[in-house]
């Protein structure tokens, strides 16, 4: 994935006309698009195909099963021209071994500590685990909370250099800038971009707050 703008947009919306609108004003600006059930679950697997023509796209199916169904999983969102895949820490090393492997060198990302308050209550208390399993696994990099830069910080210290994906940003009480100086490599923001009226503008302003710090 590039390292330009730091800025992956979570298109969270349900309609197809706004999934490429947006996907169009925001695909040069933005490092990757990330897209989840919202999107797929409304539009169809083929969204996947349509937005990858305008931007990397990231597949967050936080694929959370046995070896075999992660495996065809991660392999219909590659199928489809995703370069890399979202997919969840607490399923344990088999599970995460068969994304990495299914993936077939594209991206996969560990969730190991979500951003939003429950976070804290069952993925906080094992996130080192989580993180070790996404080193010794082959992952490209993990998820970590920008609503808690001090926890980007310590995961930072336990992947070295694996990239750190970081949601939270915006709607959620996260700072690009607070998030990007605690360690993160990108962050990932959803609904601040694209229920603006030019998402394009919000996209370019949070890549240009970082880049003063960078
Ligand atoms: P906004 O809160 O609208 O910016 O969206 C955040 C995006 O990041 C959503 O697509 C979430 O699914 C995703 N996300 C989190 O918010 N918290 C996490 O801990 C993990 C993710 C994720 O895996 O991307």
């Amino acid at each position: 994935m590039k390292k330009n703008s730091r800025v992956i947009l979570a298109l969270d919306v349900q309609e197809e006309e706004k999934a490429l609108s947006v996907s169009e004003s925001t695909g040069d600006t933005v490092d990757a698009i990330k897209i989840g059930y919202p999107l797929v679950l409304a539009c169809g697997l083929e969204i996947v195909s349509k937005i990858s023509k305008l931007s990397e796209v990231i597949c967050d199916f936080k694929v959370a099963d046995i070896p075999n169904v992660n495996k065809l999983i991660v392999e219909n969102a590659i199928r489809k021209g995703a370069s890399g895949v979202i997919c969840h820490g607490f399923v344990g090393r088999d599970s995460i071994e068969a994304c990495v492997k299914a993936a077939g060198g594209k991206d996969v990302f560990v969730v190991v500590e979500m951003s939003h308050p429950g976070g804290v209550e069952f993925y906080q208390p094992t996130t080192e685990k989580f993180a070790k399993l996404a080193v010794e696994a082959g992952a490209s990099g993990v998820i970590a909370p920008a609503t808690r830069p001090e926890r980007i910080t310590y995961i930072r210290g336990l992947v070295g250099d694996l990239k750190i994906l970081t949601p939270g940003v915006g709607a959620q009480g996260g700072n690009a800038q607070q998030a990007i100086s605690a360690g993160a490599d990108y962050v990932i923001v959803g609904r601040s971009i694209y229920q603006a009226d030019d998402p394009r503008i919000v996209a370019e302003d949070i890549a240009n707050e970082i880049k003063t710090i960078t």
